[in-house]
């Protein structure tokens, strides 16, 4: 056995062998997976916790199936979902009750929020699911939330930026994910771990000296993550931020029109971006994608009800007429 386990991992080894549930193995295992020195020595050990994880996972999977529950489950709702990940304090739930109006717990003192709390965020004529989440520690995650920070779409790393140690903060936040293999786009990931969309959200601007400390983080730490100045109390930055959400997803919204009778504009379909009319077919009805004989389209750079092929690839708030 190597000589040189930190105390972190040992601790984590301890809590993997307390561990009743599959719950609680996974995330031992998974502190454990985090905190093991990485070098030639732990090659093995590491192996073996990868080995066991995948094995708890596959496990946990099939309890789900038999209707065994997740605590940190979020069901999906709206275009997209992101992840919100800060130390305590930074103003998380507070964020998520001022875009959404969601009842979170937002409270003058840290360790407020325990579990996932969903809220809608309105964006035009859609809705971006936002996931108030617990803070992050130099201890790392509360069990069993690394799963829900990996099933986002993207993570709203949140500072406070009218602290003092706004540098620190984003720090600790993208070494936790690092840590457990979470790392920013762009960067490659560890095996078995994954790159994330991260957006780095300054709360608090409204606080003196806010605004002035975060535009000094950019300049210490240029391009590290895209930067969005907020404050949840005067709701500066927060259409910026759904806009930047929106852009981030990386989706188009498509209006389905039947012949003859207006298009919904009400409610679009939302699909990924380089999707095609096809793709949109599918979506609507799986029959109208198989009978699919003709389709127009509204939108840009094409006149209107001019004709389209199956594969012609859908722009954002284009309008398409699909016959069947
Ligand atoms: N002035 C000002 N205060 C804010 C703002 N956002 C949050 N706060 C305050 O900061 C404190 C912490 O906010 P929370 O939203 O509860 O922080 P949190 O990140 O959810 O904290 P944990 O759940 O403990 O991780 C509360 O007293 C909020 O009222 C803001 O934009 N401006
Ligand atoms: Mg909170």
């Amino acid at each position: 056995m190597p000589a040189n386990l930190t105390p972190a991992y040992l601790s984590a080894e301890k809590a993997f062998r307390a561990a009743k549930t599959t719950a609680e193995k996974i995330a031992a295992l998974e502190e454990m997976y985090a905190t093991i020195p990485k070098h030639k020595g732990t090659d093995k050990m590491r192996a073996d916790i990868r080995r066991r994880l995948s094995k708890f996972r596959q496990a946990a999977q099939q309890a789900k199936g038999k209707g065994g529950v997740d605590p940190f489950h979020v069901d999906r709702h709206g275009a997209g979902q992101f992840a919100l990940v800060g130390m305590p304090n930074a103003g998380k739930s507070a964020l998520v009750q001022a875009v959404s109006g969601a009842h979170v717990n937002v409270a003058p003192y840290p360790f407020s929020t325990h579990g996932p709390v969903p809220g809608m965020m309105p964006f035009e004529d859609i809705q971006i699911q936002l996931i108030d989440l617990p803070p992050v520690t130099d201890d790392g995650l509360v069990p069993g939330m690394l799963g829900a920070v990996r099933a986002a779409d993207g993570l709203l790393v949140c500072v406070d930026a009218s602290a003092q140690n706004l540098l620190e903060q984003m720090d600790t936040c993208l070494a936790v994910l690092e840590a457990r293999g979470v790392v920013p786009a762009g960067r490659e990931p560890p095996e078995g771990g994954a790159a994330m969309t991260m957006l780095l959200v300054g709360t608090k601007i409204d606080v003196e000296p806010g605004a002035e400390n975060f535009e000094a983080l950019g300049d210490l730490r240029p391009g590290v993550l895209p930067m969005l100045a907020t404050s949840a109390e005067t709701r500066q930055g927060l259409d910026d931020l759904a806009r930047t959400c929106f852009e981030v997803l990386d989706v188009v919204r498509v209006y389905s029109k039947e012949p003859g009778k207006p298009a919904d504009m009400e409610r679009p379909f939302v699909l990924a971006r380089g999707s095609t009319v096809m793709d949109l077919a599918t979506e609507v009805h799986r029959d109208l994608a198989e009978h699919l004989k003709r389709a127009r389209i509204w939108g840009s750079g094409m006149y209107d009800g001019q004709p389209v092929q199956q594969d012609h690839v859908l722009k954002d708030q284009d309008v398409i007429e699909l016959h069947d």
